[in-house]
């Protein structure tokens, strides 16, 4: 046994009193027993076995549905080190309220020790990490989001190089959720949510809070990003990487299925959320997902628009906060076919379509293994990842982005990045619909400062001798009714087709004020039914729009004073110059 690490485990046990302490093995059996304690306890409900064969349904207290960023901390032991995207704690502070709270709140529960690996086993990319918890419902979610037990443990060896994570259910009171990280221990605390990014700790709090430090340290990055492998007729994978705020499509994109106009084409899905990225030999940027499972958004998944989501959840996964039918199959709003007559709502009331509520929370999800997608990428557990040629921004704007353009260049690219804004979903709790400024799809989940994050991107293309040609899309343009004007979903292969087209060196386009925009004419088009109006709209650049954006941008940019990067100062001036 590690000794590191059985210390720092005695320490926690000492700490929060748990009945007993359990290590995970993940092994088959450990699993059945788990579930089958969620079912005795009322968590899992098991689903229709001809149907959902080893799926459960779970709900979560009504108020834990989503992440909670005005609960989120980073505590740098410098303030600035954290930045205004931030919310900062003093770490001494923050130690002295955590012990406090952590403090015998395990008495009378299980204490599991959850060894996990994030990326592929026995990758020099992959990184060790260990939560400890008293909720076992995440327990059975790690194991699927995870490479989780003996083998990362194994991997682990004597080393003291890994996560530390720290997590309980407490009462699930709103007022006392915390979810505190100190980038310079790589350490985790949360306390008082059982929901998601919150709780299972190797996501969102590792793989990108902790991760992005350690990838500024270290000289790679942590990205909110899918990871996608387009093939061609002729046999040619290209891969890309796309960053889009929280609900806003990035496992709908990493699970495309090319329209009939693409006959030939095929999509390997590599990841949908997560994407660790490093210098390669060759002057590339080479990619992992971390990640072993899909954590998506259900509502809105149906077979028209994500047909391979829907195939992949039949098996082996975990639904929360949908509702259920009475035959026990989970049930969502944007599900094909006309809603059951009756089902059991995510509070767990009667609701029929006449209730006049939702069945399913609108950030309602599934909890699927990456082995149940049929396009899974044939390189998902390759120690070296994948080179990537494109990366992708994206947000939702009703109005001024267009459908897709191309930055000039890394540095241009970098603040197309950092300008990013997107109206805010239900994957956070707040209001929802709000345009908000999202760098990189990363406000939510960058563990430093903006300025020094920007300085790494820029550093990373200096690296890298070719380094990703850069776009921005936007699948939610709405016209004057506030219809989108593109059919988005598989459709989105059309503008992916013009991004390989230009990263072949090929592709007609159009030099604008924003960057490159491509003609309607080198669009595919055919038999999307979108009609030239339209896509004169999508293509459409207004000057007077974009005035408005540059000084909205000047204002953001303003606040990360001194540590932000010159070069991006520059970038918006030389806009301000080109939109005249
Ligand atoms: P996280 O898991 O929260 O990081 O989100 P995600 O980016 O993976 O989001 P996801 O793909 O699950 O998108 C969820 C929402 O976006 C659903 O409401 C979808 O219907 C909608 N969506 C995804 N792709 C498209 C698209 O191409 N067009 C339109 N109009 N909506 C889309
Ligand atoms: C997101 O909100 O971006 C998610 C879901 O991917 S969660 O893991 O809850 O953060
Ligand atoms: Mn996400």
């Amino acid at each position: 046994m590690n000794p590191v690490l059985k210390s720092w485990v005695d320490e926690i046990a000492a700490l929060t009193a748990p009945a007993s302490v359990y290590w995970c093995d993940g092994s088959d059996a450990e699993d059945q027993r788990i579930k089958a304690a969620l079912v005795a306890d009322g968590t899992f409900t098991p689903l229709n076995a001809e149907k959902f064969p080893g799926g459960f349904w779970s709900r979560s207290h009504p108020s834990d549905v989503a992440r909670t960023e005005q609960c989120t901390f980073i505590c740098s032991e410098h303030a600035e080190d954290t930045g205004p995207n931030n919310n900062w704690m003093d770490p001494v502070e923050a130690r002295q309220h955590l012990q406090k709270l952590f403090s015998g709140c395990m008495k009378g529960r299980t204490m599991y020790v959850i060894p996990y690996c994030m990326g592929p086993l026995g990758s020099p990319l992959s990184k060790i990490g260990i939560e400890i918890t008293d909720s076992a419902y995440v327990v059975a979610n790690m194991r699927i989001m995870s490479r989780m037990g003996k083998a990362a443990l194994d991997q682990l060896g004597n080393s003291n190089d890994f996560c530390r994570g720290v997590h309980s259910l407490g009462q699930l009171e709103p007022a006392s959720r915390i979810i505190a990280h100190f980038p310079e221990t790589r350490e985790i605390w949360s306390f008082g949510s059982g929901y998601g990014g919150n709780a299972l700790l190797g996501k969102k709090c590792f793989a990108l809070r902790i991760a992005s430090v350690q990838g500024r340290d270290e000289m790679w990055m942590a990205e909110h990003m899918l990871i996608l492998g387009l093939e061609s007729p002729a046999g040619e994978t290209i891969y890309v990487a796309a960053a889009f705020p929280s609900a806003c499509g990035k496992t709908n994109l990493a699970m495309l299925e090319p329209p009939a106009a693409f006959k030939g084409w095929k999509a390997w899905c590599v990841g949908d959320d997560i994407c660790w990225m490093r210098p390669g030999p060759d002057g590339r940027l080479w990619a992992i997902n971390p990640e072993a499972g899909f954590f998506g958004v259900a509502p809105g998944t149906s077979n028209k628009t994500n047909t391979n989501a829907m195939a992949m959840v039949h098996k082996n996964s975990i639904f929360t906060n949908t509702a259920m039918t009475d035959e026990k199959t989970p049930w969502w709003e944007g599900m094909d076919g006309a809603p059951p007559a009756h089902a059991i709502d995510w509070q767990g009331k009667d609701w029929t379509p006449e209730s006049g509520t939702k069945g399913a929370h609108p950030n309602s999800r599934f909890t699927v293994p990456a082995g149940n997608c049929k396009m899974l990428s044939p390189k998902f557990n390759d120690p070296m990842g994948v080179p990537i040629s494109a990366i992708i921004f994206g947000g939702r704007r009703a109005k001024t982005a267009p459908l897709v353009f191309q930055s000039f260049d890394w540095q241009h690219g970098t603040f197309v990045g950092a300008a990013m804004a997107s109206e805010t979903t239900a994957a956070a709790a707040g209001a929802v619909g709000v345009v908000r400024r999202d760098p990189m799809a990363m406000l939510p989940f960058c563990g430093y400062d903006f300025g020094s994050y920007f300085a790494h991107w820029l550093k990373v293309g200096k690296a890298v001798k070719n380094p990703p040609a850069v776009f921005h899309v936007n699948w939610f343009r709405t016209d004057a009714d506030g219809k989108f004007l593109w059919p988005g979903f598989g459709d989105n292969m059309r503008v992916l087709d013009w991004v390989l087209e230009r990263v072949a060196g090929r592709g007609e386009s159009e030099k604008t004020a924003i960057g490159w925009v491509p003609k309607a004419s080198s669009l595919k088009l055919e038999g999307s039914g979108v009609e030239p109006a339209a896509m004169k709209e999508l293509l459409h650049i207004d000057r007077s729009l974009w005035k408005q954006e540059t000084a909205d941008i000047e204002n953001f940019f303003g606040k990360f004073g001194d540590r932000m990067p010159k070069e991006m100062h520059t970038e918006l001036a030389s806009l301000r110059l080109r939109l005249g």
